[in-house]
């Protein structure tokens, strides 16, 4: 049986494209979850991500056992920091800030973190992941206190992927941010999918279906919606 890490490799190898829906722990109201559950249980999803930049929410230990008790999909920890642990989950991308230079994004939190997952079952898949600039300040940004790179300079993101491929990443995760005003460029997926073989993840400012088909015609293999998702359930169904 192949991990979740594996499943990803697999799907990519034979262009089955994947879909993960962004749970935001904070924004979650445990009253309406039964409901929520069903509208993902019959969205195309593959993957269920939980997390968020800052999390306040108690709830997320509770969210994650819901979450497993009533759906098949893998649910996978995208954490904001070492707080967001939770052992109950499948999962957990393991990410390095690549874009920004603060030192706790690229290495302190991972190793505050070490130690705890070593006492779960949790899969841990190292993710490098890129900010790119949005046009608008994204929760990302100000949280970890970095600059996303210039939506512009494509050799830098490729460098930067490039170095997170060598440095023994799995999967590289190019973020625009949570309800980023513009979405990663179709152009800037192209490229960095061509120039590195580990599986592209491609997140933040989709918001419609045209946006997915988009990401994914342009070598995607994982895209993540979060917001378009949280305003309305029904997303999926047009
Ligand atoms: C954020 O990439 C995810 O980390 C999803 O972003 O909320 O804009 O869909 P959205």
């Amino acid at each position: 049986i192949l991990n979740i890490h594996q499943q990803i490799l697999e799907a990519k190898k034979s262009g089955q494209k994947l879909l993960a829906i962004l749970l935001d722990p904070d924004k979650i109201v445990l009253e309406n979850l039964d409901r929520l559950i069903l509208k993902i249980n019959h969205s195309p999803a593959t993957h269920i991500f939980v997390g968020g930049s800052i999390v306040q929410a108690t709830i997320l230990e509770e969210l994650i056992t819901k979450l497993k008790q009533n759906t098949n999909l893998p649910v996978v920890i995208f954490p904001g920091d070492p707080s967001q642990i939770s052992p109950y989950a499948d999962a957990i991308l393991f990410l390095s800030l690549l874009s920004g230079r603060n030192p706790d994004y690229l290495i302190e939190y991972q190793v505050q973190a070490a130690p705890i997952l070593k006492k779960t079952n949790l899969e841990v898949i190292s993710t490098g992941y890129i900010l790119i600039e949005s046009g608008n300040e994204t929760a990302v940004a100000r949280v970890s206190k970095t600059k996303p790179l210039n939506r512009e300079n494509f050799d830098l993101v490729l460098a930067t992927a490039q170095a997170g491929e060598m440095l023994g990443n799995k999967l590289m995760y190019l973020e625009a941010g949570s309800g980023a005003k513009n979405a990663v460029p179709l152009e800037m997926i192209r490229l960095i999918a061509q120039n590195i073989e580990i599986p592209v993840i491609v997140g933040g400012g989709i918001t419609d279906l045209r946006g997915i088909q988009n990401a994914y015609n342009a070598g995607a293999d994982l895209v993540v919606i979060g917001t378009a998702f949280e305003n309305d359930t029904h997303f999926f169904e047009l």
